[in-house]
């Protein structure tokens, strides 16, 4: 038996773009998605764009009520900061504070824990427009806007979260030209994750400040790192990857500093970012008090079988290439491995290297393109989805046996939901989202994970 704590929590992730839709007069602002899902349309999979979600809005009570039907006791949404301040700076749209307290409320009432994430890849049109995390008035704005969520709903939630995998917009965004927008230039791209990290940090102060009784934290997503060999060559591959797509944002967060290597490098290569004096005294005094991790896949990495073009634009993958390893197990669905042993090697690495932090898997989980196939009797027979959850929990509970303190586990996601870039071409949830229609119902999944809930574990 795999018997997890009577108090791990037990959950589902989801965001604000991602499920809650847009009602004409609900006072929303646009946010970069919005704009982006309209504007750049061919980008995304079969034009869906933000307008078509599965309608948390309207439909959060009886999303609530399908939360509790499988048992779940902790739920992640975000706040979506363009629907509660409208131009990111300015006043605060009404309609947003009674939906996020009825939705609080609901939860509560519910015995669900609400896990309330502030930052899910969207900012606000207006502060795009002004250079977004580029601009540090933007930073200020976000820490402004981070206050008014603690002090409208701060009595009620047990759990903050300042961003989601903060490294991902900054990557998407600024470098690898998958998020609006669209920049491809890898000296900003460091500039915008330098200014998450102050972000993030103002918004811990302001928190620790007003003294609430509940706990902050941030959700990053840890890519474990694997070298082709144990050839040098392969090896050094291999820190240079986690260097730059782990350590520069973990050891930032987790330990208050940026590995000195990675300073050295950008100055070498002319790209460091714009850190000004007192930056990186902040950040050696932000603590947090829980990390939720991200984890989908490995990153496989060997030496360069060519020398970049010093002439070209700076990047990581100037130091090491992306390695196919033969009899890898994929989910083709999305083009990514399946490996169930990072999660404990994660649980290892945060336990060993990071002071053995209070943690929670805030989001695991498997998209599948075409899974109507899999629809008998009226129900996606996702058996593949359980087979996935069950051997990653079984890796999670040999890393907790070992002493790692892992507090929860969370999947992405509840209801199958659009998907930055993909729409709905991935489905994931617990529920299956109809389309158009918009009816949902429960997967075999869900009712798996209902039982182990309740079992508090499995065989
Ligand atoms: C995570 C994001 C989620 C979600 C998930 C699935 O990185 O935090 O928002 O989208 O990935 O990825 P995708 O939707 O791209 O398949």
């Amino acid at each position: 038996m795999y018997k997890f704590p009577s108090d791990f929590f037990w959950g589902a992730a989801s965001s604000a773009t991602q499920s809650e839709g847009r009602v004409p007069g609900d006072g929303k602002g646009e946010n970069i998605w919005d704009y982006s899902s309209q504007q750049f349309n061919h980008r995304f999979f079969q034009g869906v764009t933000t307008e078509n979600t599965s309608h948390f809005y309207q439909d959060y009570q009886g999303d609530i009520q399908r939360m509790a039907d499988i048992s779940l006791n902790s739920f992640r949404p975000s706040i979506s900061w363009s629907r509660l301040i409208p131009d990111g700076d300015g006043p605060v749209n009404p309609q947003a504070v009674i939906f996020y307290n009825q939705m609080i409320d609901e939860l509560l009432a519910k015995g669900i824990q609400p896990f309330i994430n502030l930052y899910h890849f969207d900012m606000p049109m207006a502060m795009q427009e002004i250079g977004g995390f580029e601009n540090r008035q933007v930073v200020s704005a976000y820490v402004r806007y981070a206050k008014i969520c603690f002090e409208l709903f701060g009595d009620r939630v047990p759990y903050w979260f300042t961003f989601n995998e903060p490294m991902i917009p900054a990557e998407a965004g600024y470098l690898h030209d998958r998020h609006y927008p669209y920049v491809v230039d890898f000296k900003r791209a460091a500039t915008v994750l330098h200014h998450t990290i102050l972000a993030h940090c103002g918004a811990v102060k302001v928190f620790r400040e007003m003294a609430l009784s509940s706990k902050i934290g941030i959700i990053m997503d840890v890519i474990p790192v694997y070298p082709r060999s144990q050839h040098p060559a392969d090896l050094e591959a291999a820190e240079m990857a986690d260097l730059f797509y782990t350590k520069s944002l973990n050891d930032a967060i987790l330990k208050g500093a940026y590995p000195a290597e990675i300073g050295l490098l950008l100055k070498q290569y002319d790209q460091m970012p714009m850190i000004e004096a007192g930056d990186l005294d902040v950040i050696a005094a932000t603590k947090i008090d829980l990390l939720g991790i991200n984890y989908y896949r490995p990153r496989r990495v060997k030496a360069r079988e060519s020398v970049p073009n010093p002439h070209g634009v700076f990047s990581p993958e100037w130091f090491f290439e992306n390695y196919e390893m033969p009899g890898r197990r994929m989910n083709t669905s999305r083009g990514i491995e399946i490996y169930p042993r990072g999660l404990y090697d994660i649980a290892k690495k945060l336990q060993v290297e990071y002071g053995n932090i209070d943690w929670f898997v805030s989001e695991n989980g498997i998209g599948i393109q075409g899974e109507e196939a899999f629809i008998e009797d009226g129900m996606v027979q996702d058996d593949y989805r359980i087979a996935f959850l069950r051997e990653h929990l079984v890796e999670l509970h040999r890393a907790m046996s070992e002493g790692s303190r892992c507090l929860g586990f969370q999947m992405w996601t509840f209801v199958d939901c659009w998907s930055w870039v993909n729409g709905y071409k991935n489905r994931y949830g617990f529920y299956r989202l109809e389309l158009p229609s918009g009816e949902k119902s429960i997967k075999k999944s869900g009712l798996w994970f209902k039982e182990v809930i309740e079992n508090q574990g499995f065989n």
